[in-house]
């Protein structure tokens, strides 16, 4: 389906966001002593590089850049060109040189209830030990490494132990299944793997090593797999390829000259979900991507190095984790909050637990836990004291107004700015957002591009459209963070993202948005087959492939449908083989069965919440399935325009033959 066709639908179903009028004016406090003023506007304006220069003068160079912006190989930028940096002395070391060696870079806080303060001077040397085993390692500059790892400090000391050599690192979401871990530990050619033992999730641990090992069976690139002690189970450590963190990283020096690299050096591959079945690898360089992230993290939250305690609980395997975990907050000598677990665990209030005792000013997370919040309750934030919170962020996906007005009153106490901020695995850092103290927001709105930053919403031929108009979201200049393109494929960037206004120039999104009557840009959703869940992409057709991948499954079609606490939903359609009686005559059997196989192909967070068992699918006669109309059935809407399906009759029969299942 062209993206054209389905970006309509987006619009009908997101109509009601547009609603909401009412704008909230920062207080003059927060105004007053804010990063950001209106003037940035003006000013990144009249010298957009004069400006980026400025914003990457903040970074230490080890030798100058001399060009901001090359754009000479258009799609692929190069920024600060000539300039050489290290990231990691970025943000570790100069911050202990200029005499913050004591301040707390990370409240890790443990799901069992373990904590660890991690000093600036702490992560240096933890750091310079990790790059020093990876250089042991043989591991030179340029050689990938891929991390999976729960949500404790060594993500982050591996990630800058890479960063610090010039070693390019893949980090893998720890609910990945041992398969995508095996296709992205190949694409990437990896040759150490970092891990952990094992992982707690809700209350227990699980296991992680062993789902390692069952990747890495036979995997031909990797010679060593690092393992960081963290549940005490008991692993198979394979000799000669398997080493326990604490001994080998615990034994090195932690003196370790950090050498600068190209602005352009490769600083780490994440793999997102595109319209096409095989995750992409994402690539993003050095100088431009942190030039990108500390200005974001400065001016969209306002950090005060000296007095915020800021908090995103993403995880590190996402692009949030990267950016607003690791490079940008660290880059700019923040404090943060770093915490393992799950939000419900031990108690459904824990983050608000959390807020209270860490003090808490600057709190980050995606609208799917906004509404898990809300159907938890209101009592829960009104239990604990969340006074210390001066500014709140939103990210991952379109916040719906009542979402943005429940975490205004509950957890902003009503008082506080809202950052709801939009951005891609592919621009890197945050793109879209009101900047606070200056903007006067709105529920439900990003708003406005950053200052330096510009885009537009556009018609199908890529005009732009007027104020009170839809259209799809475009990117009309190049940026600092923007990706380098795609690891292993430099042609396929082209196609994916500049092919389809390849006139204009413009880097098509794959989102649709409104500009309101004063111009502000709403976000609408995806309009091309990527699913939203919980903030994680997924594409319609990676699950599609996983279920027919099974022996049951003759055809699969997925749609992404509403949900009210995970925006989207994974609902699947199957068409069983002819012989899958065999399997069982029982389609709740096959079901579960096929429910466990995709956990088990993609990850957990990939298993559909429904999968209903069809006897055909609506196709168009070119042979594309209409997702629309089992959108309509998977939300329980009355089905939608079957004219141009081959057989008009295939709804009905669908329809019928759900109603006589259940
Ligand atoms: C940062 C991140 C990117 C896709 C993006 C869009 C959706 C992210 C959003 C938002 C509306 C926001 N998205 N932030 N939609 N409002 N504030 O999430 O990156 O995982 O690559 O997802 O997420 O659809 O295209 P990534």
């Amino acid at each position: 389906m062209t993206p054209a066709q389905n970006f309509n639908e987006e619009i009908f179903v997101t109509e009601e966001v547009l609603q909401s009028s009412h704008t909230y004016a920062p207080s003059d406090a927060f105004r007053v002593t804010a990063n950001a003023d209106e003037s940035l506007y003006a000013e990144a304006t009249d010298d957009r590089e004069g400006f980026w220069a400025k914003q990457a003068a903040e970074l230490t160079w080890a030798t100058p850049f001399d060009t901001v912006l090359d754009w000479s190989g258009a799609p692929t930028a190069r920024w600060f060109v000539g300039g050489r940096l290290n990231v990691a002395y970025n943000c570790v070391d100069r911050h202990v040189e200029a005499g913050f060696g004591s301040q707390v870079a990370l409240h890790w806080i443990g799901e069992p209830g373990d904590s660890r303060d991690i000093t600036y001077a702490m992560l240096k040397d933890e750091v310079s030990r990790a790059a020093n085993a990876l250089l042991e390692l043989g591991l030179v500059a340029g050689d990938r490494v891929v991390i999976q790892l729960p949500m404790i400090p060594e993500a982050v000391i591996s990630m800058l132990a890479c960063a610090r050599i010039g070693v390019v690192h893949s980090v893998v979401f720890g609910g990945f299944s041992p398969a995508a871990l095996r296709a992205r530990v190949d694409d990437a050619a990896a040759k150490v793997v970092i891990t952990s033992d094992g992982q707690y999730r809700r209350g227990a641990p699980a296991p992680m090593k062993s789902n390692v090992d069952e990747a890495l069976a036979e995997a031909e690139t990797v010679e060593h797999v690092l393992v960081v002690r963290r549940v005490g189970e008991p692993v198979e450590m394979t000799e000669g390829r398997d080493l326990w963190w604490h001994e080998f990283v615990g034994g090195q020096s932690s003196e370790h000259e950090a050498e600068s690299f190209d602005s352009e050096h490769p600083l780490f591959i994440l793999y997102t979900s595109g319209t096409t079945g095989k995750p992409k690898g994402i690539l993003h360089t050095s100088g431009g991507y942190l030039t990108q992230a500390a200005y974001t993290h400065r001016v969209v939250f306002d950090v005060k190095p000296d007095t915020d305690v800021y908090w995103c609980a993403a995880d590190v395997g996402w692009i949030t984790g990267h950016t607003y975990i690791v490079y940008g907050p660290l880059a700019n000598r923040t404090t943060q909050v770093m915490y393992e677990g799950t939000p419900n665990t031990p108690h459904e209030g824990r983050h608000f637990e959390i807020i209270e005792r860490l003090k808490v000013s600057i709190y980050y997370i995606a609208p799917t836990l906004i509404r898990t919040f809300m159907k938890w309750g209101d009592h829960l934030p009104k239990a604990y004291d969340l006074t210390s919170l001066r500014l709140l962020g939103s990210v991952g996906e379109p916040i719906n107004p009542e979402a943005w007005l429940w975490y205004h009153e509950n957890i902003g106490g009503g008082r506080i700015p809202i950052v709801d901020t939009w951005w891609q695995t592919e621009t890197g850092a945050i793109m879209i957002a009101p900047l606070p103290g200056v903007a006067a927001t709105k529920p439900g709105a990003a708003q406005r591009a950053l200052p330096g930053i510009s885009v537009k919403v556009v018609d199908e031929v890529g005009a732009e459209v007027a104020y009170g108009e839809s259209g799809y979201l475009v990117i009309d200049q190049p940026w600092p963070s923007m990706t380098r393109g795609i690891w292993g494929d430099p042609d396929r960037a082209q196609e994916v993202y500049w092919d389809r206004f390849k006139e204009q120039g413009y880097y098509f999104a794959g989102d649709g948005a409104r500009y309101d009557e004063d111009g502000d840009i709403w976000l609408l959703g995806r309009v091309d087959d990527v699913m939203n869940v919980s903030g994680h992409r997924i594409s319609t057709i990676e699950v599609e492939s996983a279920l027919v991948s099974h022996l049951a499954v003759a055809e699969a079609a997925v749609v992404g449908a509403s949900d009210e606490t995970t925006g989207q939903a994974i609902v699947a359609f199957v068409i069983l083989r002819g012989d899958s009686e065999a399997f069982s005559d029982d389609n709740d059997v096959i079901v579960a069965a096929l429910m466990k196989h995709v956990s088990a192909e993609i990850g957990p967070i990939a298993r559909p919440k429904r999968i209903l068992v069809v006897p055909e699918l609506p196709k168009t006669r070119s042979g594309k399935i209409m997702r629309r109309l089992l959108r309509d059935v998977a939300e329980n809407r009355t089905i939608g325009d079957t004219a141009t399906l081959a057989d008009t009759t295939a709804m009905r029969v669908i329809t019928e033959s759900l109603r006589s299942n259940s």
